[in-house]
């Protein structure tokens, strides 16, 4: 599939109040700017028209679009995350995808869901139950998928923030994965790249028009993913890891 656009929203001041599981230093706001300007660049340069959203103060983690929504080829999905301080960000995605998107649905409660739980491969979509997912929401997004001829099943996410923190597509039948996803049975007809416990950070990349974006410092899981691409690129998102985040968290493609 070709990608043609990208949704992100510039981080606010007030990330520095991001949830964090983590508990490790608190973002710097000026650096985390700059990293986010440079994640917008590496977007661009796989060919990927990107719309800037203007940061939101009063949610500390609406940089972090992808939990938000769940972009389909047919329709969108704007989810109910599970994180309470986060459930209002949805009134600041749903405007913006209205002009995207004529096919708009909606997880409800008492169903949760985050984006960050949704990995989509072709037509199929791996949902992960976490701390910010649960099952009503997962049977929710199912049946709207389905409507749709696509289909969706559960991943148990006991450990990880969510489900793509943990595992994520680099190509077409290869995944990248932490040790606990890479031996389960719901991915046992994949290749599977397995980082190194303490190289779990690299387990979240983008693979987007023939390119794989991956989190910058993780020099053995770079060797891997370049036995599957020949173009990897490093993006520095230190000040978004800090509070959890990811490289998919930080936008929305299509
Ligand atoms: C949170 O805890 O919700 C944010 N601090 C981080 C969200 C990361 N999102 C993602 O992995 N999809």
């Amino acid at each position: 599939m070709i990608f043609t656009q990208a949704i992100v929203r510039s981080p606010g001041q007030s990330i520095i109040s991001g949830l964090s599981e983590s508990g490790r230093d608190v973002p710097n706001y000026q650096t985390a700017r700059e990293q986010h300007r440079c994640y917008v660049q590496a977007l661009e340069a796989c060919g990927l028209s990107v719309h800037t959203l203007t940061a939101e103060e009063n949610w500390p983690d609406s940089t972090f679009v992808e939990d938000v929504a769940v972009l389909t080829p047919h329709c969108t999905i704007i989810t109910a995350p599970g994180a309470e301080s986060r459930q209002r960000e949805v009134d600041a995605i749903t405007p913006v995808l209205d002009s995207y998107y004529s096919d708009i649905y909606r997880i409800s409660t008492p169903g949760t869901l985050e984006g960050g739980d949704v990995m989509r491969i072709g037509s199929h979509y791996y949902i992960g139950l976490s701390n910010r997912t649960n099952e009503a929401g997962a049977k929710q997004l199912i049946a709207i998928l389905e409507k749709y001829g696509m289909s969706g099943s559960i991943v148990a996410v006991p450990n990880l923030l969510h489900l793509k923190t943990g595992i994520t597509q680099v190509a077409e039948n290869t995944l990248i994965a932490v040790a606990e996803f890479a031996t389960l049975q719901a991915f046992r007809d994949f290749n599977i790249l397995t980082v190194e416990p303490e190289e779990q950070g690299a387990a979240n990349c983008i693979a987007i028009n023939g390119k794989i974006l991956m989190s910058a410092g993780f020099p053995r899981a770079r060797k891997l993913l370049e036995t599957v691409s020949s173009e990897v690129i490093e993006v520095d998102i230190s000040e978004f890891s800090k509070i959890d985040g990811g490289l998919t968290c930080l936008s929305l493609r299509r």
